[in-house]
């Protein structure tokens, strides 16, 4: 969706398209200088996804990580409409009062990183349609002036927020949550995007073995389609590796096709992995290797399934470096997903049968920060039936 904004006077206008990477509602006290306001309510986008059109000024300041950043504002009226600064450089941020903010999404995140006594940020939620809820929050705020408990003992629900007090990491970045078991290749899919992108994540062992995720109660709290893994960023619980995956390249601007034909690609082999590589080498692997007494036919039927599948990415990387175009995407890291896991489990060799295929695991193996599942997602294993 395209979004047009303008400062006070008009002369310098901020165009954007696309969904913002993140709503947040900012009252350190250099936006409260800047707006003279309590809050800087603001969204982050792509700086591809936004353009300035008019005459602007900078001003450049340091911020409280060290890193410098600029402010661009009409030299008429003086307001800022945009900024970027050097901790995160493919991003930019716009003042979202500027623009219509009524079709933002409905919830912001609160940095009060100036205010918090904990040492740490707390995070509070905003639920933006309500506005009430920006009043109370701007006299909420006024009483709060060096300690989030305030906003505990204020029952945040009733100003509409929700206080969650999970910290922020010091660049204030997403606090992820990954719900997940060690032997999951759905799972490292995400913890290994999440690496590579540098964000950091908080594990959380969950236990599959033992039945977790099959109870009524975990359906009902944690994931309705009673699977792992389960990405909760602020409090949403995001599911489905897929979606997840491109979300997460859209916000990083990283692991995502150059244009709409590599963009359509990565679709194509996400969907196809879903439903064939990764979908038959997780119950053949978690059949073969984690059962008791698995049916010989059915291991049988997923085996020729699974070798046909392999031929398929095998045929299909002969002379290339990445499943899409010349550089890693998400489709490379969701076919990964199980195939890192150690043959004994996988039952393939692939420096024997697959050379095309080894190679290709090579190349993400060297991928900066890469690491292998066990190291990603640690914690109690299943007990292994299988040894070789
Ligand atoms: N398409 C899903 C697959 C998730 C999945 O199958 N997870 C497995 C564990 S790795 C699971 O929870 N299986 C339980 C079940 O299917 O009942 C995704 O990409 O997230």
């Amino acid at each position: 969706m395209e979004r047009i904004g303008q400062c006070h006077c008009g002369l310098l206008r901020v165009i954007t398209d696309g969904e913002p990477t993140r709503v947040y509602v900012c009252h350190c006290k250099s936006c409260q200088r800047r707006t003279g306001t309590a809050f800087h309510y603001g969204a982050t986008f792509l700086k591809e996804r936004v353009r300035l059109d008019g005459e602007r000024r900078i001003f450049e300041r340091g911020a409280h990580t060290g890193y410098r950043i600029r402010f661009h504002f009409c030299p008429n009226c003086g307001s800022t409409v945009y900024w970027e600064g050097d901790r995160n450089p493919r991003v930019c941020g716009v003042g979202l009062a500027r623009l219509k903010w009524e079709r933002f999404p409905r919830r912001a995140i609160l940095f009060s990183r100036s205010r918090c006594t904990t040492g740490s940020t707390c995070l509070l939620t905003w639920d933006t349609t309500n506005k009430t809820g920006l009043d109370n929050l701007r006299s909420l705020s006024d009483r709060s002036r060096s300690d989030f408990s305030h906003c505990r003992a204020s029952k945040p629900q009733e100003v509409g927020l929700r206080l969650t007090t999970k910290p922020l990491c010091e660049e204030n970045r997403m606090p992820y949550r990954l719900h997940y078991f060690p032997e999951s290749g759905n799972s490292y899919k995400l913890a290994l995007m999440l690496t590579l992108c540098g964000e950091q994540w908080e594990p959380v062992w969950t236990d599959f073995g033992g039945g977790a995720t099959r109870t009524p109660e975990w359906r009902a709290t944690i994931n309705e389609m009673g699977e792992i893994p389960v990405l909760e960023e602020d409090d949403v619980r995001l599911t489905q590796t897929a979606p997840i995956l491109l979300r997460l390249a859209e916000r990083s601007g990283r692991f995502l096709g150059a244009d709409e034909d590599e963009r359509f690609q990565i679709l194509r082999w996400l969907f196809w992995d879903n439903h064939k590589l990764t979908g038959y080498m997780a119950r053949y692997r978690y059949q073969r290797t984690f059962t008791s007494s698995p049916d010989p036919q059915v291991l049988g039927f997923f085996r020729n399934c699974l070798d046909d599948f392999l031929g398929i990415v095998e045929q299909h990387l002969q002379g290339r470096a990445f499943v899409v175009g010349d550089r890693p995407t998400v489709a490379d890291l969701s076919m990964v997903g199980y195939l890192f896991f150690p043959k004994e489990e996988t039952g393939y060799d692939f420096m024997e049968s697959h050379p095309a295929i080894r190679a290709w695991l090579d190349r993400v193996a060297a991928l900066p920060g890469w690491k292998h599942p066990y190291e990603l997602l640690p914690g109690k294993r299943l007990r292994r039936y299988r040894k070789a």
